[in-house]
């Protein structure tokens, strides 16, 4: 759900940024050839010439969408250069533009608090180095302003055919101006120098949206594109707002945003501007209320984070139509290539960032072949990552069990036959930096309690499961971080029950085991006849908890023997299934060892990166950003602006070149 932030200030200079058509441009550059001609990049899979993932600009302008196939593109544009993405282990291999991508990060940082927010997008927090620079250089007094600044787009600014260069001068250097708009035009200064300086390092050209806040900033960049900047100016935030379709604003493309629709005619960003904050915290809870009132006054409090590196790694492929994975056997052997992939990138991630991630999660998408609940969805699963291919392709396939398990409603019927998968995926998240000051990682691996060690440490040792493991890095060592490496089963965590679930679905709240997931959020409860509208709609804040009624079936709450219910059918699926595939016997554990099994391990909905989103399989995008959405949990709003800025302009601020367009 979404969370109101308070605006912490409506004068933070905030850019996102945008590459352009980015697979295009990462395929142009590595085939030089290629630029200037209309290019698509396609998918692996070739059916009809391939999905197109990626558009070139020039293909755009002839017809082709993003929507169509490699045939149809070559009809409406018989010229175009279609490009397959590159393929390992029977899949798309993004590495490539995750690099490139990288690339791009690494010069945007120079100049702000930076955070990566998918494979080809960057929010920038430059409040600083625009204060700094106002204060160095009095706008009015700017001798020289590089053509790419005033090119800039401001919002609200009226040009009438008139000499738009012109106009966009005087605004930035007007002496009169407000504090706020000087720093933006500060920003606009900013921002335009470091996309020159990403075109002249990288070839890549992006696009840039610069405001007060990340919501506007991310409104703002794609308005005008390829290779240019808006800016939104305090005075265009209402007008730019207002016509918006509801369902398009961020977090409002779901169910919140349907409800708004359905049960408050709201269809655009106006409309929300006739409901009182008080009415609107009625319906959809404090926070959210809040939010949805600030949403629509353009206001928000959420800051860039400063994070360079993705929050996960995702390996993912599609099955569709007579592809679809139908036995065990199957869903194995690609569960082998899929982990080997994602053991590789936290292999890498190991040994070049000194980082380890912590939560396996398998999501997956099925199909019942007599299917009388055709919305029932596969739950995505979790559990502690071990390292190792091995360990990670076990685990999985114990998650991928538990899963269709349930999915079926008896271990029995998980039997090859019946049902098939049409999407796959392993996501490792919750990933930390390995502490420095000691000397090897494996020793670091050699530490960690086999459950948890900051809750419960422990004198026993575990060998280093992995030979894979690097022995020549910096040897660390914390109780502060929880690595599941020795031999112990994993515990699964249900992730897909908890849905729309701010609480347990347990009926003993106080088991421990019951708890699904997350860091719960107290959301506030209304009285009974308050959480009715008074025209008699339920209310989404009503139908938001409803699911939780229905009972799901944590494994967890399997493992305790006396708390939660469970029906027959779960029960014989746990006994049968899960304890066999975890060789272990619920009646035989302990409270407190449930206990403790529980509390090891609580996944965490903010781990998981929205490039890592972005990456899987699209239809499988859809269906995590859905298993994301109601997740997402409160914070609170500690993190401080950075200081990262020690000069706002680099040496070579004077050597500006305008950038060729590609
Ligand atoms: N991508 C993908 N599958 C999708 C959408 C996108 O694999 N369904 C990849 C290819 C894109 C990249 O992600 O190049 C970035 O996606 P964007 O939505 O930002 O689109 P582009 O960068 O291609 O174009 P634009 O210039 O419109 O941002």
């Amino acid at each position: 759900m979404p969370v109101a932030r308070p605006e912490t200030s409506d004068s933070r200079i905030i850019a996102h940024v945008d590459m352009d058509c980015f697979y295009v441009q990462v395929e142009q550059r590595k085939q030089p050839h290629l630029r200037g001609q209309p290019t698509a990049v396609v998918q692996y899979n070739s059916w009809k010439g391939g999905g197109l993932i990626a558009v070139g600009y020039e293909a755009r302008k002839d017809g082709v969408k993003r929507s169509m196939r490699g045939d149809e593109a070559k009809k409406v544009c018989p010229q175009i250069q279609l490009v397959q993405v590159p393929v390992a282990r029977g899949k798309a291999d993004l590495t490539i533009y995750r690099n490139a991508g990288s690339e791009v990060v690494s010069i945007l940082a120079r100049k702000g608090r930076c955070e990566r927010a998918s494979i080809d997008e960057v929010y920038l927090d430059l409040t600083e180095a625009a204060e700094a620079m106002l204060k160095e250089t009095p706008l009015e007094s700017l001798e020289s302003i590089d053509e790419e600044v005033l090119k800039s787009h401001v919002l609200g600014l009226s040009v009438n055919g008139n000499d738009e260069k012109e106009i966009v001068r005087e605004w930035l250097t007007r002496r009169d101006a407000d504090h706020r708009d000087k720093l933006l035009a500060c920003g606009a200064i900013i921002v335009a120098e470091l996309r020159m300086q990403v075109l002249r390092e990288t070839e890549f050209t992006c696009s840039a949206g610069i405001a007060h806040n990340k919501m506007l900033a991310k409104l703002a960049s794609g308005m005008n594109k390829p290779a240019q900047q808006t800016i939104v100016t305090l005075a265009s935030v209402k007008g730019l707002l207002e016509p918006l379709p509801i369902k398009k604003m961020k977090q409002l493309g779901g169910k919140l945003g349907s409800s708004l629709q359905t049960d408050l005619g709201v269809d655009t960003v106006g409309d929300l501007l006739q409901f009182s904050v008080e009415k609107l915290q009625d319906l959809y809870g404090s926070n959210t209320g809040t939010w949805l009132w600030n949403v629509a006054r353009g206001i928000s409090g959420d800051e860039v984070e400063g994070r360079l590196l993705p929050k996960s790694h995702g390996s993912g492929k599609t099955f569709p139509g007579v592809r679809a994975l139908k036995t065990v056997a199957a869903v194995e052997k690609w569960l082998k290539e899929l982990c080997e992939e994602l053991s590789e990138r936290l292999q890498l991630d190991l040994e070049t960032n000194k980082r380890v991630a912590h939560t396996l999660t398998l999501h997956a998408h099925a199909y019942k072949s007599t299917d009388t609940d055709s919305h029932k969805k596969f739950p995505s699963k979790s559990c502690p990552l071990r390292y190792g291919a091995g360990k990670i392709l076990e685990d999985s396939v114990n998650l991928f069990q538990a899963g269709l398990c349930e999915f079926l409603g008896s271990y029995m019927n998980s039997a090859d036959g019946g049902w098939g998968i049409t999407n796959l995926s392993v996501t490792a998240s919750k990933i930390v930096a390995v502490p420095s000051g000691t000397c090897s990682i494996t020793k670091y691996f050699h530490g960690q309690d086999r459950f948890h060690a900051s809750l419960e440490p422990s004198d026993e040792k575990f060998a280093p499961e992995d030979d894979n493991l690097s022995t020549s890095m910096t040897e660390s060592r914390s109780a502060s971080h929880q690595t599941e490496i020795g031999g112990e089963q994993p515990q699964i965590t249900h992730d897909t029950s908890s849905f729309d679930q701010y609480e347990t679905t347990c009926k003993d709240e106080a088991s421990a085991n019951c708890s699904t997931s997350k860091h719960h959020e107290p959301q506030p409860r209304l009285p009974e006849k308050e959480r009715n509208t008074n025209d008699g709609k339920r209310s989404y804040e009503q139908k938001r908890k409803a699911p939780k009624e229905k009972g799901t079936s944590s494994i967890l709450r399997f493992l305790q023997p006396s708390s939660c219910s469970s029906s027959n059918q779960e029960a014989k699926c746990l006994s049968s299934g899960v304890q066999e595939a975890f060789g272990m016997e619920s009646e035989s554990l302990t409270e407190s060892q449930n206990k403790r099994r529980t509390d090891s391990w609580r996944y965490n909905v903010d781990d998981i990166d929205q490039s890592v989103v972005e990456e899987l399989p699209p239809e499988l995008q859809e269906e995590v950003r859905t298993w994301l959405r109601p997740q997402k949990q409160v914070k609170a709003n500690t993190e401080k602006r950075g200081s990262s800025i020690a000069h706002y302009f680099s040496p070579n601020k004077n050597e500006h070149t305008n950038p060729k367009k590609s």
